[in-house]
C-alpha cells in the first residue's frame, strides 16, 4: 500500500511511523488510520521490524485527536464504524508482538492521546500537551481511552481528565505516570530510537512473551496471571536465545542474540 498521509521507513531493526499531516496537526481521518493499520500489520509480519516507533511531523503536534471535520456530520452508524476502524487499529498496536514507543513531540489530544495509550511505551518532548477534551465537543473518547488511561493512570485521575477536558503538560504527564520520560525537544527522536535500537537488539521471543504476560495477565485474577506468567518464561526455554543469553553470561561475554 503507498502511504499518503504517514511516513513508514526502518532502520536496523526499527520501524519508524510518522503521521504526516502537519497542516491538520495530524489529525487522524479514516485513510491515516487505514494507513496506520496497514503498516502496522505490515510490522508484524516483516521479521525485519523488531520495534516500532511511533511519532508526528511537524514541531506543533504528534496527532490532535480524530479528524473533527471529517466526524462533524457522521451517522451514528457511520460513527460506529469509525470508531470501530480506531479501535481495531490501536488494539493491533497493543497486541503486536513486538514493543511500540511513543515519541510524542507535541500535541497529543483525543484520538491521539489514545493511540499514545496503546504503545507499550511513551517518551514526550518537554513540548508535548496530553488531554481527553472530547467532552468539549459533545462527545467521550472513542478509541479506547475510557479503559486505557485509568489503567496507567489510575481511575480518578482518569476521570479528571475524560470529564473535565482539561490539557495537561509534559511535566504533569510525567509525575502522574502517562510517560515515561521527558526529554528536550530536539532530543526526542535521538534518545528514542537510541533506547528503541537497544530493544531491537534483545531476544525477540522473550521481548514478545514479556509483553504478552503483562498484557493479557493485567485483567486476570492474581494466581491466574502468575501461571500465565509462569507458561511465557517457560517457553523461552525453547528458544536458542535463552541458550545463549545463559552461556553468554556464564562465559563471561556478551550474548549474540538471533531472535530464534
Ligand atoms: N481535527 C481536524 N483538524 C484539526 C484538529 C482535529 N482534531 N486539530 C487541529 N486541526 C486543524 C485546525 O482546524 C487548523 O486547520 P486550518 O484552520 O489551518 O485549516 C490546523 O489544524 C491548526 O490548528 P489551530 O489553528 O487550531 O492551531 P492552534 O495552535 O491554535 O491550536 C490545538 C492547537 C491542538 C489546541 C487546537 O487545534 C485544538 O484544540 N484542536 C482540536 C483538539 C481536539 O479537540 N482533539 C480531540 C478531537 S475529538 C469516535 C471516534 C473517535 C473519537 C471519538 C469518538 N467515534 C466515531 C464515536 C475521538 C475523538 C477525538 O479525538
Amino acid at each position: 500500500m503507498a502511504y499518503d498521509n504517514i511516513l513508514f521507513t526502518v532502520d536496523g531493526g526499527v520501524a519508524t511511523l510518522t503521521f504526516n499531516r502537519p497542516k491538520a496537526l495530524n489529525a487522524m481521518n479514516s485513510a491515516t488510520m487505514a494507513e496506520l493499520s496497514d503498516a502496522v500489520s505490515h510490522c508484524r509480519k516483516d521479521d525485519a521490524v523488531k520495534v516500532l516507533v511511533l511519532t508526528g511531523a511537524g514541531e506543533k503536534a504528534f496527532v490532535a485527536g480524530a479528524d473533527i471535520s471529517q466526524m462533524q456530520d457522521l451517522r451514528p452508524q457511520e460513527a460506529l464504524a469509525f470508531m470501530e476502524a480506531g479501535q481495531e487499529t490501536l488494539r493491533q498496536i497493543e497486541t503486536l508482538p513486538k514493543p511500540v514507543i511513543a515519541a510524542v513531540n507535541g500535541y497529543a489530544l483525543g484520538g491521539g492521546a489514545e493511540i499514545a495509550l496503546a504503545c507499550d511505551i511513551r517518551f514526550a518532548s518537554e513540548k508535548a500537551v496530553f488531554g481527553q477534551p472530547e467532552i468539549l465537543i459533545g462527545l467521550i473518547p472513542g478509541w479506547g481511552g475510557t479503559q486505557r488511561l485509568p489503567r496507567i493512570i489510575g481511575m480518578g485521575r482518569a476521570k479528571e481528565l475524560i470529564l473535565g477536558g482539561a490539557q495537561i503538560d509534559a511535566k504533569r504527564a510525567y509525575e502522574i505516570g502517562l510517560v515515561n520520560r521527558i526529554l528536550p525537544p530536539e532530543q526526542l527522536m535521538e534518545e528514542t530510537l537510541k533506547f528503541a535500537r537497544k530493544l531491537a537488539e534483545m531476544p525477540g521471543f522473550a521481548l514478545k512473551m514479556a509483553k504478552h504476560a503483562v498484557n493479557y495477565g493485567y485483567d486476570l485474577a492474581l494466581d491466574n496471571a502468575c501461571r500465565l506468567e509462569v507458561e511465557c518464561c517457560a517457553q523461552c526455554f525453547s528458544t536458542d536465545d535463552q541458550k545463549e543469553g545463559m552461556k553468554a553470561f556464564l562465559e563471561k561475554r556478551k550474548p549474540a542474540f538471533k531472535g530464534k
